[in-house]
């Protein structure tokens, strides 16, 4: 089986990168927001979209298309070894409202691309090499990051809740899967669950979603780890009454108790003492909404993450102390203090940087190695490895992510968001070059 080279030390590499261009805008086009931002959800028509336009490409491609039960894509190019373990890449294309048109898109676009690539350039992979996009990395309509990957992890307690979920119209995880084409029963879920050795790798291209690339003039980074991610969901519930006629000192504002634990969540992330951990309250709502009334309800819901993850552990530890006081203080009821995840971080596997290190010398690419402290799907595909489990079983090699620069500032979760043509294209060269290479491992 040939590796990609050329004798003049040039990429043997052809990305199609106005073609990668083209394909990404295309893909943003379908949005429930006005361009240039993006927006789409999971189990939208819009998502719906997407999902035939990937499914599109892998078939052109001529890759085995096989689609689970929750809508996880997985696009294989069948390698001459099939019986091993497969070499993995990929990411997510469901958007958060008023974002941008690269965050997972690139993972999913630019993986294709990068085994249009290899093929073209005459590679025979040993092991199979599949593409995979999973379903709703975000946590947009029903709270739950990395819903498809946490599935494919086999994650039970996950299984499990996600049979009563509902979103924010109060339409459950399984009614909105089916009307989006996804009809399945309760324990059709853990057929989403995969076997420890199906993959010998992973690897996930993403854009940065920070500056440093860009600050350090560098245009690849390799993810060494993830930081651990934690969300929260808080409610709080008062009286309520109108906003006229009940006088100051009877009130319990649920309103005024998030709004005061929003404060507390800043604080304690700043005690922490490090820059490295930060917290975000992205939701607060007040019912019944309306001027003139006093909020007899309010929903918080509180982001923490740190590359520590003790340090992380310890400011929900006071965020709950918090929600405690101001609900005694204020005379309102905490009637919900739900972690809904309380992740630990993930290290890349040695194996898989050593790959994508090899990959960027070849392509005499300068990069850094950083660690992400956005979260990606390779943070559950690391769980797929049995070093996860322990670390004396080192026959899966998992993860991780390589980053492309993006501008300006680091953009991301907004419509600046932007990577250059050239940029993605040195990624899709990397992962590439690195997917071959594991592939004949
Ligand atoms: O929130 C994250 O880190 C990711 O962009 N979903
Ligand atoms: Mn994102
Ligand atoms: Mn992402
Ligand atoms: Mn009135």
């Amino acid at each position: 089986a040939g590796f990609p080279s050329s004798d003049d030390g040039e990429s043997p590499f052809s990305v199609d990168s106005e073609g990668l261009q083209r394909q990404i805008d295309e893909l943003a086009s379908f949005s429930d927001s006005p361009a240039p931002s993006v927006t789409r959800v999971l189990y939208s028509d819009k998502d719906g979209q997407a999902r035939r336009h990937i499914k599109g490409i892998m078939n052109q491609l001529g890759l085995s298309v096989r689609e689970d039960a929750v809508g996880n894509i997985f696009g294989r190019w069948v390698g001459s070894e099939a019986g091993l373990g497969a070499v993995a890449t990929g990411s997510h294309v469901d958007a958060i409202p008023f974002s941008g048109k690269y965050d997972g898109v690139v993972g999913v676009l630019g993986a294709l691309e990068a085994i249009s690539t290899l093929k073209r350039s005459g590679f025979q992979p040993k092991r199979s090499l599949e593409v995979i996009m999973f379903t709703s990395e975000e946590p947009t309509r029903f709270g739950i990051s990395c819903l498809g990957s946490r599935l494919m992890a086999g994650i039970e307690e996950l299984a499990q809740s996600l049979i009563n979920v509902v979103d924010n119209q109060n339409v459950s995880f399984l009614e909105a899967a089916s009307s989006a084409g996804y009809k399945m029963h309760p324990e059709d879920l853990h057929s989403v669950f995969l076997k420890k050795d199906s993959y010998s790798a992973f690897i996930e291209l993403h854009i940065e979603q920070g500056p440093i690339l860009e600050k350090e003039g560098i245009p690849i980074g390799i993810v060494t780890a993830i930081a651990a991610p934690a969300s929260i969901k808080v409610e709080f519930e008062g009286n309520g009454g109108h906003a006229g006629a009940v006088l100051m000192p009877a009130r319990n504002d649920a309103g005024l108790a998030a709004a005061e634990l929003a404060l507390a969540v800043e604080k304690h992330v700043l005690d922490s003492g490090s820059i490295d951990t930060v917290g975000t309250v992205g939701i607060l709502q007040l019912h019944p909404g309306a001027i003139n009334s006093i909020p007899s309800k309010s929903h918080i819901e509180i982001d923490v993450r740190d590359i520590d993850e003790k340090r992380r552990n310890d400011v929900i530890e006071k965020v709950r102390q918090s929600a405690a006081e101001i609900s005694k203080k204020r005379g309102v009821v905490l009637s919900e203090f739900q972690i809904i995840n309380q992740d630990p971080p993930a290290q890349s596997d040695k194996s898989v940087i050593d790959a994508m290190e090899f990959a960027v010398k070849q392509l005499n690419l300068e990069y850094k190695l950083m660690i992400s402290r956005a979260y990606h799907d390779s943070l559950f595909m690391a769980r797929l490895s049995f070093s996860f489990l322990s670390p004396s079983h080192q026959l899966i090699r998992p993860i991780m992510s390589s980053f492309c620069r993006i501008s300006p500032m680091g953009y991301s979760h907004k419509p600046e968001e932007y990577a250059s043509p050239e940029d993605m294209a040195n990624g899709v060269k990397v992962l590439a070059l690195a997917m071959a290479k594991l592939s004949l491992e």
